[in-house]
């Protein structure tokens, strides 16, 4: 397994979240990506996803987020930015020619800019309304976009194993984006997409970045 607190890799992550949210925080797709490639990484705990972020956090991630890596003398966040550095680095995550290669930063682009702002949304449109009368109205109002982008995406993957030829950073963005939707039912009423999660989340790779990010919540409760 690559977590190695003597890795010269870093990724930041969240001491504590809810429980609900263990193993859908973002340094997930890093940790996933780097143990695709087998490549040791450290991890630098930060305090959870809400409340006051620490100044040193800040200085890497503008918006107090995770996750960050560092690399060298390079300090990055944006975990689609990261997933391009880390694809730089390995074909098995970024195919080394640069027409597959472009077509698979553009499934990345799409994952994270047509798809999640969707499924974010609707995820948003659930919690502040939390409690509130109008709480259906206004997760009624926002699925139906996350309802079409995730049809227009399984019409385009079809019967295919992934997006393009083989797997990529692209399916890896795409595949976090979908099974952290909101409303499971979104994804599961297309079986190919379904299926396609289900592949990638048994994933060697996919299983030990999960049990990194849970090991990492266990050993810090608090
Ligand atoms: N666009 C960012 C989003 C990162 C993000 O949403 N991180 C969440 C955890 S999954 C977070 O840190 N949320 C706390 C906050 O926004 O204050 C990326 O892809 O890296």
């Amino acid at each position: 397994m690559p977590v190695d607190q003597a890795a010269a890799i870093e990724v930041t992550a969240y001491r504590w979240v809810p429980p609900m949210a263990r193993g859908f925080v973002k340094d997930m797709r890093i940790r996933w990506a780097l143990e695709e490639i087998g490549l040791p990484y450290r991890v630098r705990l930060v305090g959870g996803a809400g409340g006051e972020k620490a100044p040193e956090h800040l200085a890497d991630q503008p918006f107090g987020q995770v996750p960050v890596l560092r690399d060298g003398d390079l300090t990055l966040f944006e975990s689609g930015a990261i997933l391009v550095h880390l694809g730089a680095r390995d074909e098995r995550l970024l195919p080394g020619d640069p027409a597959q290669r472009d077509r698979a930063i553009g499934w990345t682009f799409a994952a994270l800019n047509s798809v999640e702002p969707m499924t974010q949304a609707l995820l948003l449109a659930r919690h502040t309304s939390e409690g509130q009368p109008w709480q259906a109205e206004a997760v009624a109002a926002m699925r139906p976009y996350a309802e079409k982008r995730i049809g227009q995406l399984a019409a385009v993957l079809g019967n295919r194993e992934w997006l393009e030829d083989r797997f990529t950073i692209g399916d890896l963005a795409m595949v976090d984006v979908l099974r952290a939707a909101p409303e499971p039912d979104l994804v599961a009423a297309h079986a190919n997409l379904a299926a396609y999660v289900a592949r990638a989340t048994a994933r060697p790779a996919f299983q030990a970045a999960m049990a990194a990010q849970l090991a990492d919540f266990d050993s810090n409760p608090a």
